[in-house]
């Protein structure tokens, strides 16, 4: 049995918010655009709202480059506001959770400024710096940049390297230091006192650094995430973060798992003594990357492997997430539905609603997937915006390494810029998002794809969403049940059960564009049906499952024993 917790049982969806509406006319997302559209939010049944960075940053990586953690961007808005959103969420009965960005910082926060003043800086061990190899003239090892080059930046003040993960402009804060753990814990007590209900801990696994700060061992060089994941300390720092900044208090630490193998997870997640309660892990939604931003093709039975070694590597008590799409990845029904005709994106849009609502663990939806929206024809590499994808471009197609139409081809299936394009909130050019003129292009399909459109067709994936969002929270093996996938290797169907005691749900979801049949276990025939979506006008839809069910392509259905 699990203990029960309100993160447990709670559906989240994420707001980016820069894209999500504008209300000032200036291109740009703001808080009380975020106001305004919490309808929408409430709408679908959703418990919990995660908030991508709102805080004042240079936006080189769009908010994940803080400058000030205990602030309101202005391009957002003002600290006022954000009062208004945290009030305005808690009266519809939903909670708040922010990201908080504490692996690095921006280079423009104060921190930095005086950490990089000088050698003896009281702020210098906030950072991590280093003289060098070779008489300072390069940087102390071979770590690279997520985001393009080495991981190392000389700083011409002093002459030595500091570390930036990320962005040269996102040097990596320096958890060793005891006054800088403290600055950081003081930063996320600032938004607990407020009363959010929790933060999404984004890379939160990078920030204990290998000492000596060796070059990557081989075995890690092609995915340094895993090597950075698992740093010496990170125990010792999460458990310390847990004890001096929530205090026992039932706000949810959700760990961004970036590079987090399920059997490191299981011990970071553990009931009542790991020091985060969730992780959002990346394996099934990068199941199709070769590395970075290179994609490789993928099976079913790939992405259904995932799930179920998760469930052999974490167990039945560790508690885990569903996320199949957020910012940092390509639209959910382009990258794992089919969008070929307006009938096959409506239904493998709900197919898919309705595995991250059934699978095992607490789901979270990315905006502008409960509408259906799809990847953008980005076709050159100027029209992108992501600092990722033109690092990459820099690293690769300009040294000469990677033709630009081979790396245009991989970057349009992997680019984080297809969730960043504005929500659609209605049929105009603009889409609703805004009265000036956007900040990144809205995608053409506007006309079709956007939420008035789909609040008013009660077949609309808007109210696929909302229904099962409603089913799952009235069906208790959906949300603590065990997992057991039924079909491993069926390249077409994924089917599983859920299960407490005597009382399971079967989930069949036909992931491919030709019919496919299904054998029901002996346990399941009779079975109520639950929940049939882009069921053939079959009759039997409404009738007790039988020994054998036919589903027709991007058909999904939930039965439930009596
Ligand atoms: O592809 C990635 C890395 O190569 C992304 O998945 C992402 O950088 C990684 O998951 C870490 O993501 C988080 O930290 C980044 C930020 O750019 C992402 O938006 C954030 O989700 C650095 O803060
Ligand atoms: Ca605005």
């Amino acid at each position: 049995g699990h203990v029960r917790h309100w993160w447990k049982e709670a559906v989240f969806y994420q707001v980016w918010p820069r894209s999500f509406q504008d209300t000032n006319g200036d291109g740009i997302g703001d808080i009380p655009g975020v106001i305004a559209r919490l309808d929408h939010i409430a709408g679908l049944g959703v418990d919990a709202i995660w908030l991508s960075p709102h805080y004042d940053s240079p936006n080189v990586d769009n908010g994940y480059d803080v400058r000030d953690y205990v602030s309101v961007a202005a391009e957002f808005g003002m600290m006022a506001d954000f009062d208004r959103l945290l009030a305005e969420t808690k009266a519809r009965g939903m909670r708040l959770i922010v990201d908080m960005v504490v692996n690095h910082s921006s280079d423009e926060h104060a921190w930095f400024v005086e950490s990089r003043a000088a050698r003896d800086s009281d702020k210098r061990d906030f950072y991590v710096w280093h003289p060098g190899r070779e008489g300072g003239t390069k940087p102390p090892n071979d770590w690279r940049s997520f985001f393009g080059g080495s991981a190392w930046s000389r700083d011409a003040t002093t002459g030595d390297w500091y570390m930036h993960l990320f962005h040269e402009k996102q040097p990596d804060l320096n958890w060793e230091s005891a006054a800088a753990r403290e600055a950081i814990f003081e930063a996320m007590r600032f938004w607990l006192d407020k009363g959010v209900d929790g933060f999404r801990l984004d890379v939160i696994a990078f920030v204990s650094k290998e000492p000596g700060l060796p070059d990557y061992p081989p075995r890690h060089r092609k995915a340094p995430e895993y090597y950075h994941a698992d740093g010496p300390r990170l125990m010792e720092h999460l458990t310390r973060m847990r004890e001096e900044v929530y205090r026992g208090a039932d706000k949810v630490a959700v760990g961004e798992a970036f590079g987090v193998t399920f059997e490191q997870a299981a011990r970071l997640v553990a009931e009542g003594t790991g020091p985060l309660d969730m992780l959002i892990h990346f394996d099934a939604v990068r199941i199709d990357r070769a590395e970075g931003w290179r994609w490789k093709p993928f099976t079913l039975p790939d992405l259904k492997r995932v799930f179920s070694e998760q469930e052999r590597l974490m167990g039945r008590t560790a508690w885990r997430t569903i996320c199949l799409s957020n910012h940092d990845n390509p639209r959910l029904v382009s990258h794992f539905g089919d969008t070929s005709t307006p009938a096959l994106r409506r239904r493998s849009a709900i197919l898919l609603a309705t595995l991250i609502l059934t699978l095992k663990g607490t789901p979270f939806v990315y905006q502008g997937d409960e509408i259906g929206m799809t990847n953008y024809p980005f076709a050159r590499i100027e029209e992108y915006d992501d600092v990722e994808a033109k690092g990459a471009w820099t690293d690769h197609v300009e040294t000469g390494a990677v033709a630009a139409e081979e790396f245009l081809e991989n970057m349009w299936r992997t680019t984080r810029d297809h969730a960043r394009t504005p929500m659609q909130w209605d049929a105009s050019p603009t889409g609703g998002f805004t009265t000036g003129t956007p900040w990144f292009h809205v995608h053409p399909d506007v006309g079709v794809i956007n939420a008035a459109t789909e609040r008013a067709d009660e077949g609309s994936i808007y109210h696929g969403y909302r229904r099962l969002i409603a089913l799952r929270k009235a069906t208790p093996p959906l949300v603590y049940g065990d997992y057991a996938d039924l079909a491993p290797d069926d390249p077409r169907l994924f089917v599983f059960e859920r299960r407490i005691g005597e009382e399971a749900c079967l989930v069949a979801l036909n992931m491919s564009s030709e019919d496919a049949t299904l054998t029901v276990p002996e346990r399941f025939v009779g079975a109520a049906p639950l929940m049939a979506e882009g069921a053939e006008p079959a009759g039997d839809a409404a009738a007790p499952l039988g020994g054998e069910i036919m589903l027709a392509p991007w058909e999904s259905r939930i039965w439930r024993t009596t």
